[in-house]
C-alpha cells in the first residue's frame, strides 16, 4: 500500500513539474484528483481494507493529496504568471505615442442651406419630398402648362435622354406626381439636383440644385403666398429683411411673381453684389395655373395653390460670400473645409 502511495504521489509530482501550460495541469488534476483520479480511487479504496489498517493508510493518502494540491497550487501561479508575461509582452503599447488624428468631414454649403431651408418649412407644416432627376417630357413641361415650342423645351436649353425622357430643368415635375396621388390638401417642398444645358461660369453651371414649394388646398390665396414666402425670408436672412414681390411670367403659375429681398451685402443702400439696386432676387414664385391643376385631375373652380421656386446654389453664395459657383462643385477640399 505505502508503495503504490508513494509511487502514485511521485509520478504526480513529476508530471505537475514537467508541465508548460494550464490546460496540460487542468489534465493533471483530472487525471488525480477528478472522479476517477487516482488519488481518488486510492481513498475510495480504503473502505476494503481491514478496519485496523485504515486509519494509516488514510493518512498516507491523505498527505498524498495535500501535497499533490499544494504542488498545483503553485504551479498553476508558476504558470498563469509566465502566461501573463507572454501577453504583454506581445500586447506591447506604447502609450506615449500621439495619437492619429480622425479626418472629420464638413459639411457642403449646399447642404448646410438645404438644412436651414427644410428646417423653415418644416416648421411651417411643409412636407419633403423627393422624386428621380431623369423624368418623362409630360411631367417636367407638358403637365406644367409648358407649350410644345417653348424655348425652355429646346435643346439648347434641355438635357434629352429621348424624345420623351428628359433630366428634370427644375423639381416641379415632382409636385404634379404628388398632386396626381394625393387629394387636398397639400403642403410640400421638393429639394434636388436639377440640369439644363448651359455652360459653366460664375453664375451658371449645367447641375445645379432647387428647392420648390407647393401649397392647395381650398381658398389659398396670393395672400397666403405672400405671407409664408416673408416668413421664410425673415427667417433664413433675419428679421430686419425686406421683401418684395414683382410681377413676372411662369407658364405654370398665373399671376406670377418673381421675390426680391432687401440686400443682405448693403442693407439696400446699394453696393457691388445687389448691382446697387438694393435687391437681391432669391425666387420665383405664383399661383397655380388652372391648367395644371385641371391636369392633375383637381377642379380649379374648389381648389387653389401656390408654388413657389429657388436656387439652392444662389442662396449659398450669397449667404457665404462665395463669389463664383463652380467652387461649389470642383471638390477641391481647401476650399470645402471652410464651411
Ligand atoms: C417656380 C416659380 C413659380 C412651381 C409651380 C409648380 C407646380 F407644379 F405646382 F405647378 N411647382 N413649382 C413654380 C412656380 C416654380 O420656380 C422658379
Amino acid at each position: 500500500m505505502r508503495e503504490r502511495v508513494q509511487q502514485i504521489i511521485s509520478q504526480a509530482l513529476q508530471e505537475l513539474d514537467a508541465t508548460r501550460t494550464l490546460n496540460d495541469l487542468e489534465a493533471i488534476r483530472v487525471k488525480y484528483l477528478g472522479r476517477k483520479g487516482l488519488i481518488t480511487l486510492l481513498l475510495r479504496g480504503l473502505g476494503e481494507l481491514p478496519p485496523e489498517r485504515r486509519p494509516e493508510a488514510g493518512r498516507l493518502i491523505n498527505d498524498a493529496r495535500a501535497s499533490f494540491e499544494a504542488k498545483l497550487q503553485s504551479r498553476g501561479e508558476e504558470l498563469a504568471a509566465v502566461e501573463r508575461e507572454r501577453v504583454l509582452a506581445r500586447e506591447v503599447i506604447d502609450i506615449t505615442m500621439p495619437g492619429r488624428r480622425p479626418v472629420i468631414g464638413s459639411m457642403h454649403p449646399v447642404t448646410i442651406i438645404y438644412n436651414e431651408l427644410e428646417r423653415i418649412f418644416s416648421r411651417l407644416g411643409f412636407e419633403v419630398v423627393t422624386g428621380p432627376e431623369i423624368e418623362l417630357d409630360y411631367y417636367n413641361f407638358e403637365a406644367l402648362n409648358v407649350p410644345k415650342y417653348h424655348p425652355a423645351r429646346d435643346i439648347q436649353d434641355t438635357f434629352y435622354v429621348s424624345e420623351d425622357v428628359v433630366l428634370r430643368t427644375h423639381t416641379s415635375p415632382m409636385q404634379v406626381r404628388t398632386m396626381e396621388r394625393r387629394k387636398p390638401p397639400i403642403r410640400i417642398v421638393v429639394p434636388g439636383r436639377v440640369y439644363r444645358s448651359d455652360a459653366s461660369d460664375a453664375s451658371h453651371s449645367p447641375m445645379f440644385h432647387q428647392l420648390e414649394g407647393l401649397a392647395v388646398d381650398e381658398d389659398v390665396t396670393f395672400a397666403d403666398l405672400k405671407g409664408t414666402l416673408e416668413i421664410f425670408a425673415r427667417d433664413l436672412f433675419g428679421p430686419e429683411t425686406e421683401v418684395r414681390f414683382r410681377p413676372s411670367y411662369f407658364p405654370f403659375t398665373e399671376p406670377s411673381a418673381e421675390v426680391d429681398i432687401s440686400c443682405i451685402i448693403c442693407g439696400g443702400k446699394g453696393c457691388r453684389v445687389c448691382k446697387n439696386t438694393g435687391w437681391l432676387e432669391i425666387l420665383g414664385s405664383g399661383m397655380v395655373h388652372p391648367n395644371v391643376l385641371r391636369n392633375v385631375g383637381y377642379d380649379p373652380g374648389k381648389v387653389s395653390g401656390f408654388a413657389f421656386g429657388m436656387g439652392v446654389d444662389r442662396i449659398a453664395m450669397l449667404r457665404f460670400g462665395i463669389d463664383d459657383m463652380r467652387l461649389l462643385f470642383e471638390n477641391d477640399m481647401r476650399f470645402l473645409k471652410q464651411f
